[in-house]
């Protein structure tokens, strides 16, 4: 063993959000030597950092729950059909602590880098606590929408009150009560949080470069009656969730958008729009690829928004005219429209009027106005997908880095492997559904097919895995065919890297669907994981 190493293990996981932690339960559980290394003091993911006011997942409590334990997932209560974010906290707290997950994990450490022994077939993983792991496989879990992203204004450090983000929220919170609040950035995070952070601050300021489609989430308390009767239909819901585009049991309807007469079309957006959420960007199966379709979606959206703004010209910048609907993520807000009807609460067009800069005392804009500000609250969201994986240096063969690899944008088969990087796996990233479906199912099935495919390494003598260059290359092809499909290349989303200056615009998820790539990616196992190489 190298005199630097500290440990030898068979898997390195990195990160302890909902996929690391099923990763190291499912392959220790397999007698596999696993290791975990989290950035964050605990379990969580981006549960752990987005703990700003009003974070609450979009996606319904019973579905956004590990299925792979029958007892945890019936003996588990949710209070709520969406979850607000301690909730979430205390259920990945109650897993971590049930099946006993800390234990192979160090916290408050970053992995810096991973580094391929061509001859061992084995990574090398030092992490900023001075840990030199060896390890035979290495699984990257770190997660989507976990760098977070703040815009470099002129003049922003010379800013005298507090910043800070969304996305990084200090675990102790944050009252606002008696301060001049600007926020800026209105995606999910901006949205939930404004209407909560508008009940403290004594003037709020939003700063809105691109306006939204937000839909209201719809929430409301799980009696115990209506609980029982979920859990009882659990086994049909998580059946019909694996079949789903997005990992939640809930299908289109079953003809396109202008098949149907105005009543039932109508008939099926306020069914959708009562459910609450994102379902409502797959009310029909066309409403993403074909525009007319979208924009039946669309006029349906603005009647209902239109009617909760008093003033129409905020009502005007409100409403998005930019992108389709559904082609950046739909939020799922509460009471978010209602707040720009109350007199201490102010909309600026950035569009209109940019921002010039910061300074000591607040925001300059191009127009002149000086607005005057005690706090300033990013929703800046996140250099998404690549972001997190950027943070560390992974070399494979040849001492190629990973990063360099993907200048052009992410390179990979399946989302799961890369060539040149045999052993390594990417978890729930591009390539993968995942950002566009429920986020726990995507974690089950990755680490699944993740604990089927080392399994079969090992009862077949292999020593590694590594995607062939063709395949990769074919994929991603395939990926970009898909999404040139739909409306999806027309809004300039975080899908696509347009959110970060300088990033390749390049969609980074596969738009089929949770349901088609989970039959894609079974089959590939079947047939002996072709479009790889076993070494
Ligand atoms: O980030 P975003 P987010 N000057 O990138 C603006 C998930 N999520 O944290 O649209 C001014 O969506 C930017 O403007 P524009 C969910 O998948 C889920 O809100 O780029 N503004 C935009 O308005 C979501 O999609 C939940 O023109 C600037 C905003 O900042 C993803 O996380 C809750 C700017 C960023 O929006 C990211 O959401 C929260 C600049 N220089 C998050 N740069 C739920 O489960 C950026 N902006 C409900």
């Amino acid at each position: 063993m190298n005199d630097n190493i500290t440990e030898s293990v068979d898997v390195v996981v990195v990160g302890a959000g909902v996929t690391g932690l099923y990763a190291v339960h499912k392959l220790r559980g397999l007698g596999y030597r696993v290791r975990g290394f989290e950035r964050g003091a605990d379990v969580g993911g981006v549960w752990y950092w987005n703990r700003y006011p009003g974070a609450r997942c979009d996606v319904e409590s019973l579905d956004y729950s590990y299925s792979f334990d029958e007892e945890l997932q019936q003996g588990w209560d949710w209070s709520e059909k969406y979850a607000a974010q301690p909730e979430i906290m205390r259920y990945l707290d109650h897993v971590a602590d049930r099946f006993e997950l800390r234990r192979d994990y160090t916290f408050d450490t970053s992995v810096l880098s991973a580094e391929l022994d061509e001859e061992a077939l084995r990574w090398t993983v030092r992490t900023d606590g001075g840990e030199v792991v060896s390890a035979r496989f290495c699984v990257f879990a770190v997660g989507c929408l976990s760098s977070a992203h703040r815009p470099s204004i002129p003049g922003a450090d010379t800013f005298a009150g507090d910043t800070y983000h969304t996305g990084e929220w200090p675990h102790a919170g944050v009252d606002f009560s008696g301060l001049r609040v600007g926020v800026i950035g209105t995606g999910s995070s901006g949205i939930q949080s404004i209407p909560l952070i508008a009940e403290q601050a004594t003037e709020l300021t939003v700063f809105q470069r691109s306006a939204n489609y937000s839909i209201p989430a719809g929430n409301s308390p799980i009696d115990a009656a209506t609980l029982r009767e979920l859990k009882a239909g659990y086994a049909e819901r998580r059946r019909l969730a694996r079949l789903s585009g997005g990992g939640s049991p809930f299908m289109t309807h079953p003809r396109k958008t202008l098949d149907v007469s105005e009543a039932e079309r109508r008939d099926a957006f306020e069914k959708r729009w009562e459910l609450g959420g994102v379902l409502y960007s797959k009310t029909f199966p066309d409403q993403l690829v074909d525009l007319a379709a979208n924009d039946e979606a669309r006029d349906f959206w603005e009647e209902k928004v239109r009617a909760r703004i008093g003033d129409p010209a905020v009502a005007d910048l409100l409403v998005p005219t930019d992108h389709p609907i559904g082609t950046k993520r739909i939020v799922t807000d509460s009471d978010y429209y209602e707040t720009f009807n109350q007199e201490h609460v102010r909309l600026v067009g950035l569009r209109e009027n940019p921002i010039e800069r910061m300074d000591e005392r607040g925001v300059l804009l191009a127009d002149g106005t000086h607005v005057a500000l005690d706090a300033v609250v990013f929703a800046t969201g996140f250099d998404a997908m690549t972001g997190s994986l950027d943070r560390v240096a992974i070399r494979g063969r040849g001492g190629r880095l990973l990063t360099d690899d993907w200048r052009a944008g992410p390179r990979t088969y399946l989302g799961l492997g890369t060539d040149g990087f045999p052993n390594l796996f990417n978890l729930t990233g591009p390539g993968s559904p995942c950002v566009l479906a429920n986020v726990i199912l995507c974690a089950e099935q990755h680490v699944d097919w993740l604990a089927d495919c080392l399994g079969h390494l090992d009862e077949h003598g292999y020593a590694a895995i590594e995607a062939s260059g063709r395949a990769v290359e074919d994929w991603v092809t395939e990926c970009r065919e898909r999404a040139a499909g739909t409306l999806m290349m027309s809004a300039d989303s975080w899908y696509l890297g347009a959110n970060i200056p300088g990033k390749p615009r390049v969609f980074m998820p596969f738009v089929g669907g949770f349901g088609v790539y989970g039959e894609i990616i079974a089959e590939v196992a079947a047939s002996g994981y072709k479009g790889f190489d076993l070494l």
